[in-house]
């Protein structure tokens, strides 16, 4: 990734800022040298084998990715807060080589990592590996990044993005939001999706900017952050800036003054993953003064449309296509093409057919518009299987799987349930003579599913309306919540 190699002309720059301390690019050059020459051992090329990497949403996390990209493998990374059997999926799933994990994570990996290397790291000490010794790709086609998603079709899948497509996407945002040095961005989110890896991590790096690491997100921690710190940057997820809109308005008069005069100091703040509510727009411009700049993207493409940076940004649209970037509406269905466009997904030769229509544009499966000055207003999902919850997208069918294997479960519908908080939440709908409570199926959930995957709503019915084909209609069961 490019992001490497043009750390080498920014050595003396603050890239991350973490638990009190500073690393330079200079450090993380050193120890991210370290973990490729750990994962190397005498070889000199990975020659793209999957490693699988977990640390705390925290300055690890960058000497992770680029060692792996260092040593010419691709990183797969965890999400922390995943129970043991979706990191098990994944490991077997990408068929890795070696995982790579902060020591935090070792005892959980070690029963999941059958016949596969554990590498253990611990918090990072400067001076330790060198800058130049490891090589990095000039090869842009090769692979770099594989990032799990949901489809509408079972299990989730290894998305496959080369060294160009993230090259594209990042050149693409830093030129649109201005991108300079100076920044100084507060990174809240997971990284083991695109939003946090991308939008925050990558562009920053490729900047020469700066990342204060905030671990796992806490409203009241980031207000302190801002009201400290020299931030100037944030992005986020429209349900982060519902809870800090929630924790400001629990300040009194004078702190909720100090809070808009620290967000005066930014000069943008992005929402996206999810649709952003319009009384949120407003509620978060009275909060901070701020307009926030909405945009939207999918982890096969990375960022695809936003609002401007400089203009009008337009309340329940997304903009325009970022540079490079095609986009057409084909019975208004979304369709991607560009370098930025990831190439497959993993060892899914009839996923990535079916994606792709016969003139080689992605189908987003996202329903738009363009309004008369051209700015494009998504409608909706064409897939009721597909639920964002949180800015997670996760899949009804592999919710379904999972509940399936509940010892009172034969059949069972997992729907999306508006909510103004979330966007989405889990809702299940079991026939009336299963006998399960929701107090317990979250608790046999919590064992196995992702925190966001875990029901948050049960009904239960005598009969599951269906349609003529005896299909079963789950716009009707989202109305029956
Ligand atoms: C957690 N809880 C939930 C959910 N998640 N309840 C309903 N629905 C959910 N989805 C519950 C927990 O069970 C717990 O309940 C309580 O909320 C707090 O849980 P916790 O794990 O601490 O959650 P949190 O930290 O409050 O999480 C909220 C969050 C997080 C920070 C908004 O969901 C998040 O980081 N979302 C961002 C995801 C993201 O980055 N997506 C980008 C995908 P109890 O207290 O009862 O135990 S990339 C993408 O979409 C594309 C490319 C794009 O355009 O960006
Ligand atoms: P993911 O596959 O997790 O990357 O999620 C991508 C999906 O998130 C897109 O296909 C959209 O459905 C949704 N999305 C991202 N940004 C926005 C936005 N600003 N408004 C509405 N939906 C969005």
């Amino acid at each position: 990734m490019e992001v490497v190699s043009k750390a080498t002309q920014f050595t003396h720059r603050v890239a991350a800022h973490c638990k009190g301390r500073n690393f330079t690019y200079g450090d993380l050059l050193k120890h991210s040298s370290w973990v490729s020459q750990k994962l190397l051992g005498s070889r000199s090329d990975l020659n793209n084998e999957r490693v699988v990497f977990i640390t705390p949403q925290s300055y690890e996390y960058l000497p992770c990715q680029w060692g792996i990209w260092r040593a010419g493998g691709v990183a797969v990374p965890l999400c922390t807060q995943h129970p043991p059997p979706e990191w098990e999926y994944i490991i077997q799933n990408s068929e890795a080589s070696a995982v790579v994990c902060h020591s935090s994570y070792y005892s959980s990996l070690q029963p999941l990592c059958k016949g596969v290397k554990l590498i253990p790291l611990e918090d990072f000490v400067p001076g330790e590996g060198s800058a130049q010794e490891v090589f990095v790709t000039s090869d842009l086609e090769r692979p770099a990044l594989m990032i799990y998603t949901s489809g509408t079709t079972g299990k989730p899948k290894g998305v496959v993005s080369t060294h160009r497509n993230l090259s594209s996407q990042v050149k693409a945002l830093v030129e649109v939001w201005k991108w300079q040095e100076d920044d100084h961005i507060l990174e809240v989110l997971p990284l083991h999706h695109v939003h946090g890896i991308m939008c925050v991590l990558a562009c920053a790096n490729f900047a020469g900017a700066r990342v204060t690491f905030n671990s796992k997100f806490d409203q009241a921690r980031v207000w302190e952050e801002f009201m400290e710190k020299d931030l100037n940057m944030f992005m986020a997820v429209p349900t982060i800036y519902n809870r800090l809109i929630d924790e400001w308005n629990n300040f009194g008069e004078d702190m909720q003054k100090k809070a808009y005069q620290a967000c005066e100091r930014f000069r943008l703040m992005v929402s996206g993953s999810m649709a952003l509510p319009e009384p949120m727009l407003d509620k978060w411009h009275r909060v901070s003064g701020h307009t926030l700049l909405e945009r939207y993207g999918m982890t096969e493409c990375g960022m695809i449309l936003s609002n401007p940076y400089k203009g009008k940004r337009k309340p329940g649209c997304v903009g325009f296509p970022l540079p490079e970037v095609e986009v057409k509406l084909d019975q208004g269905e979304l369709c991607v093409k560009g370098p930025n466009v990831f190439k497959r997904y993993f060892n899914n030769p009839k996923a990535t057919e079916e994606a792709f229509d016969q003139e080689g544009w992605f189908k987003t499966g996202d329903i738009a518009e363009v309004d008369s000055e051209g700015y494009f207003k998504l409608l909706g999902r064409a897939s009721v299987d597909i639920i964002k919850t949180g800015g997670y997208k996760v899949s009804a069918l592999d919710i379904e799987q999972t509940l399936l294997s509940h010892p009172s479960i034969s059949e069972v519908n997992v729907v999306g349930v508006p909510d103004e908080d979330w966007g989405q939440v889990i809702g299940v709908v079991l026939k009336s003579n299963q006998t399960i409570k929701l107090e317990d199926l979250q608790e046999w959930s919590k064992q196995r599913l992702a925190v966001y995957k875990v029901p948050r709503k049960l009904i239960q019915l005598q009969e599951i309306p269906r349609n003529q084909m005896g299909k079963v209609n789950k716009k009707e069961l989202v109305k029956l919540f």
